[in-house]
């Protein structure tokens, strides 16, 4: 009876967590039309038959964890953001991940149990910029932005049109591309707050759902995406010089998408206008620039080491590695970048910490749960030009396998729009996340 009790409280719990991640990744989706369509293509090419329509992925796509940046100052951070999912049952882990060269400081939250037949919930990973720790020129420009909370140079938040939740008003054209040079981060952040950054696609909860699926690891993610036409376009965050990052233990590896072109107006400058009896008026003059927005992620955990020989059937996520790697996450923050000098780490003023490299591929984590099962190694090594030339044959063979599979799958997976999106689900004309102009 005891027992009894306490399972209803936990799905209770579980319950009303997932309503309140779901209206979080439904605002994600509707403005990003590129995820919606990468995860509809895995789960269809993993064997899916239902329509995989936007409340299908909200409900069902398996996530690892969902990001939220925000700016370290009062009551604006990781302590103000922390309290919404502590109250949905997130527990706040020890572990603090600092990012010296970009004055990011990041934590993350375990997710509520999830009761006997029910996938689990996602991580939450929250992150501040350190304001304090900036350079006083990025300092100055991040306290104006965020002490201009009523009317003044801005017009509106445009929160519906591109899906930005903040408590400030949007930067300047000026005050942005500023930021944007000393930190991406920052520049971003003020763009678009608390909405959710990006989420992570969990490839073990994927295979869980759909055991014979092919997607089962990050070189299959990407074979799967580049078959299909609709996918292809999507560009990789190669910052690091490959597309996949791999903690030292070989263990957590994680892949993503560059962000998806949001397209904003911003204050440009005012001009005094004269109608034709000389009337003299001050109007303030904005423009359309094409921004970096939010991105998609893909992570693969491997069992802990004292896991390694369970049968996958008998695996659970919590048998995973958990939690998240520095030199991992200081590449996937650049997704958002465009390669200026506010990302990669270039900070001005900021001395590139050893702790932040990237290591090396380790063939374990880039061979799947397969290979580790069978223990062909672990740890981390220099590249192996045998294990890269593998993992490169390996691709082919997998992009050779997902065209097939489209093929029989016919028209049902053309490149063509999927049926019924929403207006704002279209995909930016605009080819990169190239401002147009932001002088
Ligand atoms: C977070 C980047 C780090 C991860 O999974 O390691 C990250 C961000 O871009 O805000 O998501
Ligand atoms: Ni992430």
């Amino acid at each position: 009876m005891e027992r009894d009790r306490a399972a209803v409280a936990v799905e209770a719990q579980y319950k009303h967590a997932r309503i309140g991640i779901q209206s979080l990744t439904r605002e994600y989706y509707r403005h990003n039309a590129t995820a919606v369509r990468c995860v509809r293509e895995l789960l269809t090419a993993s064997g899916e038959k239902s329509i995989v329509d936007l409340d299908f992925i909200i409900a069902r796509a398996p996530l690892d964890h969902i990001a939220i940046r925000s700016f370290g100052t009062r009551d604006l951070g990781i302590d103000g953001l922390r309290v919404m999912f502590e109250e949905l049952g997130y527990v706040m882990q020890e572990e603090v991940m600092r990012f010296e060269t970009k004055r990011v400081v990041a934590r993350w939250l375990a997710p509520p149990r999830a009761p006997d037949g029910f996938p689990p919930l996602p991580r939450i990973f929250l992150s501040e910029l350190d304001v304090d720790a900036c350079d006083e020129e990025l300092k100055t420009i991040v306290d104006a932005v965020l002490g201009r909370t009523a009317q003044g140079e801005v017009r509106k938040s445009q929160e519906e049109e591109v899906g930005r939740v903040a408590r400030w008003q949007l930067p300047s054209a000026k005050q942005y591309a500023q930021c944007e040079k000393m930190s991406e981060y920052a520049s971003w952040t003020l763009l678009h707050g608390y909405r959710v950054n990006h989420v992570a696609v969990s490839v073990f909860q994927l295979m869980k759902m759909y055991p014979d699926t092919l997607v089962r690891d990050l070189d299959a993610v990407e074979a799967c995406l580049a078959s299909n036409a609709a996918t292809a376009r999507a560009r990789w965050n190669e910052t690091s010089g490959k597309t996949i990052v791999i903690s030292p233990d070989g263990l957590l590896a994680q892949s993503a998408l560059m962000a998806e072109p949001c397209r904003i107006q911003l204050y440009k400058k005012s001009e005094e206008n004269k109608d034709r009896y000389g009337t003299k008026s001050i109007e303030d003059v904005y423009k359309e620039y094409s921004l970096p927005g939010t991105y998609l992620e893909f992570v693969v955990r491997l069992p802990k080491p004292e896991h390694a020989n369970k049968a996958f059937e008998d695996l659970s996520e919590e048998d995973l590695r958990d939690g998240f790697e520095t030199a991992n996450a200081n590449v996937i923050f650049d997704s958002t970048g465009r390669g200026g000098a506010g990302g990669g780490g270039a900070v001005r003023g900021g001395k590139a910490g050893a702790s932040e490299e990237v290591q090396a591929p380790a063939s374990v984590a880039k061979a799947g749960y397969g290979i580790h099962a069978e223990g062909s190694g672990s740890g981390s090594g220099p590249v192996d030009a045998q294990v890269l030339s593998d993992v490169y044959k390996y691709k082919d063979m997998m992009l050779d396998r997902f065209k097939n599979l489209a093929g029989d799958r016919g028209h049902e997976n053309a490149p063509a729009e999927a049926e019924g999106q929403d207006e704002d689900m279209q995909q930016d004309d605009a080819d990169g996340v190239e401002v147009i102009d932001l002088t």
